[in-house]
Order: structure tokens, then C-alpha cells, then sequence
């Protein structure tokens, strides 16, 4: 088949595909497929050689999101998640799947199979341990977000990317997903957990000063192009195993404050604290888990700091970024970002159209919305507080009082 017209592939219909398109697997191997898709845009196969055991990935963009008909994404959003990818592969490299071919008929991207890694959400929910992934996550985050700077590119190279990178659907997606709905239900499909429904009327729907701040980080995401972020950087776009870790699914990239992806890390962290402390029954492995999440939460900040200002040093070419004083400057605005974010992403996976299985699965009703109440309070403080959040350990005392509280 020439595969000059897209079509919607089936599992069944892969394997020919692959061996059209890349020189993968022998010409004459037997392949199997399957549909191994759980997120909400797209279909992912993974084909597989039993004879040998290797496999491939396959995504594929379909005409409609699985999450919402009502919501359209371009076709076209595997152009830039594999563009991305490459990027990300040469600012920080093995930290994100080999792209084989992108393919602009069918709409899919041909990538490399995370074998021996598990969605990190899903490990999460297990509450497993990952002693290396602060260390890793910022390695990504600092080398992938300050190297697509202003800072460090050459600016008409920077511009041209900034165009390459333009993204108006995906980015739409979050304007109303993340910065809009969660504060005042206009689309009506927001999902809040009945027994908080005064709480969220009261704490968001009714709060304008926290409206207000919303509506600055708003018109913030949409117009600082610092630098080309991930723009979907939760637990559910990682795969990681106790050695490595990965990260995928950029199909949100675009060019945006970076504080958007370190936020975004933050929240989901804390989502996990959340699904620990009310599910472990064990304190002595709730402590440990929990004890976790919050060490990494702190970890992540302080590393991204620490390893920020070297990479600065290092990488710097703007003559007047390398003023004295400038690059504190620029780390405290990346730093008032990251505390809004993580709390426009911890607000939103609590009352928007797209919740997060960490806190859904907490069957305990009161125990769910206890946590629910926890990460709305945190989310108000990130945001209305964000510009005293300086180190890891402003993310732990903040945390208590909300416990607590
Ligand atoms: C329409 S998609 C809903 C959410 O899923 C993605 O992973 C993004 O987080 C988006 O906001
Ligand atoms: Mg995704």
C-alpha cells in the first residue's frame, strides 16, 4: 500500500505500515500490534517482533480527541511533537524516546519503545520510589528549557523557532483547560467532586482576586515565548524505572514560560502525596512514600536552581544577560512562574475537565475530598504568594500549613 491518504489505522493495520516505512524489523518477520493507548488525544500501538521481542511504537493523531469531541486539537500536532523531541534529544540527550520518522500523510510518529519503563503515574499509584528522578527531571528541565532561551540562542535562530513552534490549538486547549475554566465553569464541563461543590463555588468560583492572578498568568503563558516548553510535563508524560528516566508526549509544546513545565512537576508530585496519604494503610510505608514525595518536591526545586545558575554560566551568550545581577533576576521571575503553575495545574486536575487518576481513585469519599480541599488551599497560596517561593523548602512549608489547616 503506498499510504498517500490518511487513514484512521487498526491494530492489524500496523505491522504493514512499520515495514513500509522504516527498516525496523527483517522484511519478513511476523509482527504483532496492539492499542495501548490510555491518554486523551491520540492512538498508540506498540508492534512488536515475538521472535526476537523488540518493538516500536506507533502514535497516531486521529480526526477527533478521545477525551471530548467537543475539543480539536490540528492533525498536524505530530510535526511538532517530533520536531521537539530531536530538540530535546540534543539539549539533554537520552532523556526522551529516538524519533524513526514522522510521517505527515498519516498523521503518525514512528518512536522509540520505553522498554523496561512504566508510566510514572502508574508506578506512582503503586507508591514506588524514585531516589534518582529530582536529579534526572531537572537535568531534563534545565538543559531542554534554558538552551531554547534568548539567553543562550542566537536570537533570529531563537525567532524561527518561536514561529516553527507556533501552536494555536494545543495552546488553546490550556487557555481554557488550565488558566480559564477551572475558575468559572462558562463551557459547563468542568468535574467537581460533588461533596466540595460549596467549597469550589466559594474558593474559586467566587474568589476574584485569585481570578485576577489567573487572568496575568494567562495572558502571561500566552505571550512570554521564553523558551520551547514541554507543555504537558505530568506523571502521566514520564516513563521511568529506578535508573532512568524518560519523558514523552510534547505535543503541547510550544514556546512559553518555563516555569510552566517545573510548576507542572511540582503539582503532580504532590497529586501523588495526596493518593499515599489517604490509600497506604501501613504508616510505616505511608512515611515512607509520602516522606518521598515531599523530599523530591523540595529536591526538584532546589536542583533546577542549583543546576539553572551552572548552565546559565556555562551556556550565556546574550552580552547583557551576562550582567551582574541578571541572571538572579531571571531565576526569580522562572521561580514566581514555576509556584503559579503548580498551582494553576493543581487547581485544574482538581475541578476542570481533566482530573487525575491519583486523586479519582481515592474511594474513600471523605478522604478524597479532604484532599481535594488540601491542594485547592496549596494551589491559592503558589499563586497569591508566588513570588516568595524561592526554595524547596518554601514548597514544604507551604504544604504543611495546608495540611494542617
Ligand atoms: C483535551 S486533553 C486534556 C488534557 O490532557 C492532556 O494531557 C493535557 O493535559 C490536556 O489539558
Ligand atoms: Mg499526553
Amino acid at each position: 500500500m503506498a499510504y498517500d491518504t490518511y487513514f484512521l489505522m487498526k491494530a492489524e493495520d500496523v505491522p504493514a505500515y512499520v515495514q513500509e516505512k522504516i527498516h525496523y524489523f527483517n522484511g519478513d518477520t511476523l509482527l504483532e500490534s496492539k492499542e495501548i493507548g490510555d491518554g486523551n488525544l491520540n492512538y498508540v500501538f506498540r508492534v512488536t517482533e515475538p521472535s526476537t521481542g523488540r518493538s516500536i511504537i506507533v502514535k497516531q493523531a486521529g480526526p477527533e480527541l478521545r477525551i471530548a469531541k467537543s475539543l480539536h486539537a490540528s492533525i498536524d500536532r505530530g510535526r511538532i511533537e517530533s520536531e521537539i523531541l530531536r530538540i530535546q534529544d540534543q539539549c539533554s540527550p537520552g532523556s526522551v524516546p529516538k524519533v524513526y520518522l514522522y510521517d505527515s500523510i498519516m498523521k503518525t510518529i514512528i518512536e522509540e519503545d520505553m522498554v523496561g519503563h512504566t508510566m510514572m503515574r502508574t508506578a506512582l499509584l503503586n507508591h514506588e520510589i524514585f531516589p534518582l528522578f529530582a536529579d534526572q527531571i531537572t537535568t531534563f528541565m534545565v538543559y531542554s528549557l534554558l538552551k531554547t532561551t534568548d539567553v543562550c540562542m542566537e536570537h533570529k535562530e531563537k525567532k524561527e523557532s518561536v514561529r516553527s513552534f507556533i501552536n494555536p490549538e494545543l495552546c488553546e486547549i490550556s487557555e481554557d483547560l488550565v488558566f480559564s475554566e477551572p475558575f468559572m465553569d462558562y463551557n459547563h464541563r468542568n468535574n467537581v467532586f460533588a461533596p466540595n461543590k460549596d467549597f469550589v463555588e466559594k474558593e474559586l468560583y467566587q474568589d476574584t482576586a485569585l481570578q485576577l492572578e489567573a487572568a496575568k498568568l494567562k495572558f502571561e503563558f500566552m505571550n512570554n515565548a521564553q523558551s520551547l516548553i514541554h507543555g504537558d510535563l505530568h506523571t502521566g508524560s514520564i516513563f521511568i524505572n529506578q535508573e532512568h528516566t524518560f519523558v514523552f508526549d510534547p505535543e503541547f509544546a510550544c514556546y512559553g514560560p518555563m516555569g510552566y513545565d517545573v510548576g507542572n512537576i511540582i503539582a503532580n508530585l504532590f497529586f501523588a502525596w495526596c493518593n499515599g496519604d489517604a490509600v497506604i494503610e501501613s504508616p510505616e510505608e505511608k512515611d515512607i512514600f509520602c516522606g518521598w514525595c515531599l523530599s523530591c518536591i523540595s529536591d526538584v526545586i532546589d536542583l533546577f536552581i542549583s543546576k539553572f545558575s551552572v548552565c546559565w554560566d556555562e551556556n550565556t551568550t546574550d552580552t547583557m544577560a551576562k550582567v551582574p545581577g541578571f541572571k538572579d533576576y531571571y531565576l526569580k521571575t522562572v521561580l514566581s512562574d514555576t509556584a503559579a503553575m503548580a498551582g494553576l495545574e493543581s487547581i485544574r486536575r482538581m475541578v476542570g475537565l481533566a482530573n487525575v487518576k491519583d486523586i479519582t481513585s481515592i474511594t474513600d469519599e471523605s478522604k478524597r475530598a479532604r484532599a481535594e480541599r488540601i491542594v485547592i488551599r496549596l494551589a491559592k497560596n503558589y499563586i497569591m504568594n508566588r513570588t516568595h517561593f524561592l526554595c524547596g523548602n518554601d514548597y514544604i512549608q507551604a504544604i504543611k500549613k495546608a495540611i494542617a489547616a
